[in-house]
């Protein structure tokens, strides 16, 4: 099993995109001493600068850190036990780490994670290809299923292997190499859109921040010292043009405000601008053949939540040990449950999700649905028992 570059390598793995998902398998893997190869269709440069996520919970830094791919992370993350909510410009804040056994969120962004795990991998000695092209699997129900790409030098190279992991997000070419109808998919359109924002510009606040306003959802995140993510409810077939940045940041001000007119949003450059359309999806089972579908290409989340990349890198910890108990003992009871087993986390953080996504929107089209969301967020601030729940599944059970 070497994994030497060459026109027809071999390899016990084959991942399939170096996402979180990818990443820290091919790390856990690699400890393992589980030969694996990843191929990665964008150059190292674009995946080290991709901003997507940055909340992870306290089990996916738990995980890290029991495989030595914490250290920078632990070091330069902020902790949060906060977060505050807002309802017609009055504030209440909840104190999920206290509510939850001290429990924290980790900030520290998506890019981070991966530029970490990309490090940690290639020093472990682990083979990893970028700027590949034209990836296509084949024969996944055989014992020798093959991954062919194209190099970034043109050359059309192919790998056989034992297992292949699919963990090429949303788009994924891996799940559409299943063929169609075996995979039940389960789908779910909010219908409600966000108008997602990140700007070079100090936080505004030390908690994140999700307000309930007439006009519709505000949300403001952290990312870093020095750059902010917000969040806007907008319809999802709205367009970023007509957002220009001075109306993002009015918009931001006036749904974000309270009511004593105490509270200023600082603004900055504003970096990146795009529509997100809240929607679930969710794929059964999570495999097929020998190849293992992780992260965002088996089930996507709405953001709300912040589920998304723990979740990927949840399933890596999964596929990881039931690879490392084929291999060790050649026992495949962790392949044969490894969909059951990510899909009960799935499950219970789309329900999360979805619960929260009912309570921190307003729809103008159906105020039943808005008087709801303010009952539930009146709950969450005066009942100990309901805030202990969400503080539960919002850091992670
Ligand atoms: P990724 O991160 O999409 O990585 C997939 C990788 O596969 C590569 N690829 C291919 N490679 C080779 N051949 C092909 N044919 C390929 N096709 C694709 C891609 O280039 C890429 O490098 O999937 P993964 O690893 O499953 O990770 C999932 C997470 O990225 C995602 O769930 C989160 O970003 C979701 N999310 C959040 N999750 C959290 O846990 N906490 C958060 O705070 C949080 N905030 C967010 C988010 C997602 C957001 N967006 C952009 C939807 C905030 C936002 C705005």
């Amino acid at each position: 099993m070497s994994s030497d570059r060459s026109t027809n390598v071999k390899s016990a793995v084959a991942v399939v995109g170096a996402g979180p998902a990818g990443l820290t398998l091919a790390n856990l893997t690699l400890q393992s001493g589980i030969p694996c190869v990843v191929l990665e269709r964008s150059s190292r440069r674009e995946v080290e600068t991709r901003p997507r996520a940055g909340v992870l919970e306290h089990r996916s830094v738990e995980l890290l850190e029991r495989h030595g791919l914490a250290d920078r992370l632990l070091a330069q993350a902020d902790r949060h036990g906060t977060c505050e909510f807002r309802v017609n410009g009055q504030a209440f804040q909840v104190d999920y780490a206290d509510l939850y056994g001290g429990r924290t969120h980790y900030v520290y962004p998506q890019q981070e994670v991966v530029t970490d795990l990309i490090a940690a991998f290639i020093e472990g000695g682990g083979d990893i290809r970028f700027s590949v092209d034209d990836v296509t699997l084949h024969d996944l129900t055989s014992e020798s299923p093959r991954v062919a790409w194209t190099s970034a030098d043109g050359v059309r190279d192919e790998i056989s292997c034992d297992f292949v992991a699919g963990c090429d997000g949303f788009h994924s070419v891996s799940r559409r190499s299943i063929p169609s109808g075996y995979l039940q998919e389960l789908v779910h359109h909010h219908g409600i859109g966000w108008l997602s924002i990140l700007a070079e510009a100090p936080p505004s606040t030390k908690a994140i921040i999700y307000s309930l306003h007439p006009d519709g959802f505000a949300g403001h995140m952290l990312r870093s010292s020095t750059v902010s993510r917000y969040y806007l409810q907008v319809d999802p077939s709205e367009s970023v043009d007509n957002w220009p940045d001075d109306r993002v940041w009015m918009e931001l001000q006036k749904r974000l405000s309270l009511a004593d007119g105490s509270w200023r949003l600082t603004t900055g450059k504003i970096t990146e601008k795009r529509i997100l359309d809240m929607r679930s999806h969710v794929v059964e089972p999570m495999s097929y053949g020998r190849l293992y579908l992780l992260g965002d290409a088996a089930h996507i989340i709405t953001p709300v939540g912040a589920k998304g990349m723990n979740l990927a890198m949840n399933d890596a910890a999964v596929l990881s040990s039931a690879l490392t108990e084929y291999y060790k003992a050649g026992d495949e009871t962790g392949l044969k449950t490894y969909s059951d087993d990510c899909l009960r986390r799935v499950w219970r953080a789309q329900e999360f999700s979805q619960w929260m996504v009912g309570m921190i929107h307003t729809s103008l089209d159906t105020p039943f649905q808005a008087r709801l969301a303010q009952a539930r967020l009146e709950h969450l601030a005066s009942s100990k028992a309901y805030a202990a729940s969400f503080a539960e599944n919002y850091v992670g059970p």
